[in-house]
């Protein structure tokens, strides 16, 4: 049995409990016409990467949660796209974040149709969004095909920094060139989307957006020159050669230890 937000019945004391429970939810996504099929697909590859890091957050992931708490803070205009797998697995997340970094929200979908961007839109609303951009797709990110490529003039379109979760490696590197700050989660350090992000966050969504809020409320009151020590401390290359190589070495810490 599941419930709306595809919550099901597992004893916590399974040893992959929070796995099921994200995997649940994806399902139920699909179910409720919010996520695509191919949101499975995606789930499944970014599962087996959260296996081989050890199903936790490395002390360099932490690292780029912050330096993308300090980046949404600096911002004049940040947004939060939200996918289809976003939408399943961290809705009422997604609006904290928003809340604590003054972002606006924006549904922009790698598989588009009217309807599932409607559904998106209505239940991130159900879990506490004010406005939800997406839906005018007035505005284009160059160098993609025309679905793929619509956003809002007013929203991404406006953006200066723009977090992407699990976005695919084209509209992740067509977004880069717009000169934007992009801060990207992905599991997967190999993937072209996190080697496109200024900010690549390898971590599980589910970890990775409380986190950032948590970030963000810690720095709430830092002033320009803490957060921008904030971002010259984290060396994207460096985050994704600790992740590779914890990957490789079975997900061990940064230590290798
Ligand atoms: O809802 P739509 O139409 O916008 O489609 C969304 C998906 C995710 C289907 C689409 O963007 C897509 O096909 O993505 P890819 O190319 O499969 O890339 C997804 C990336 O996210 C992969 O590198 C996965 O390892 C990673 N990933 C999957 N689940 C998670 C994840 N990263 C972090 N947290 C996860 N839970």
């Amino acid at each position: 049995m599941t419930d709306a937000d595809g919550d099901v019945d597992i004893p916590e004391s399974h040893p992959r409990y929070e796995s099921l429970l994200t995997r649940h939810r994806i399902e139920a996504g699909v179910e409720a016409g919010i996520t695509s099929r191919q949101g499975l697909v995606a789930q499944g590859r970014g599962e087996a990467f959260d296996y081989l890091l050890g199903e936790r957050t490395l002390p360099s992931a932490d690292a780029a949660e912050r330096a993308a708490a300090a980046h949404l803070l600096l911002a004049d205009h940040p947004v939060l796209s939200v996918n289809g797998n976003v939408a399943a697995l961290v809705p009422g997340e997604v609006v904290d974040l928003a809340e604590a970094t003054g972002s606006d929200i924006e549904v922009n979908l790698f598989n588009r149709t009217d309807e599932r961007m409607e559904r998106i839109a209505d239940h991130l609303r159900e879990h506490g969004a004010g406005e939800v951009k997406g839906l005018t797709a007035d505005g284009t990110i160059p160098g993609l095909d025309h679905e793929r490529a619509k956003v809002d003039a007013d929203g991404i379109g406006d953006a200066d920094v723009v977090l992407v979760p699990l976005e695919d490696g084209d509209r992740a590197e067509a977004l880069g060139e717009l000169g934007k700050v992009e801060i990207v989660i992905d599991l997967n350090p190999m993937s072209r989307s996190a080697r496109a992000a200024d900010v690549p966050i390898v971590d599980n969504v589910v970890r990775a957006v409380p986190a950032i809020t948590d970030h963000a409320r810690d720095l709430a009151d830092a002033d320009r020159g803490r957060l921008e020590s904030v971002l010259a401390a984290f060396d994207a290359d460096e985050a994704l050669s600790v992740a590779e190589r914890a990957i490789r070495e079975g997900g061990d810490d940064e230590n290798g230890t």
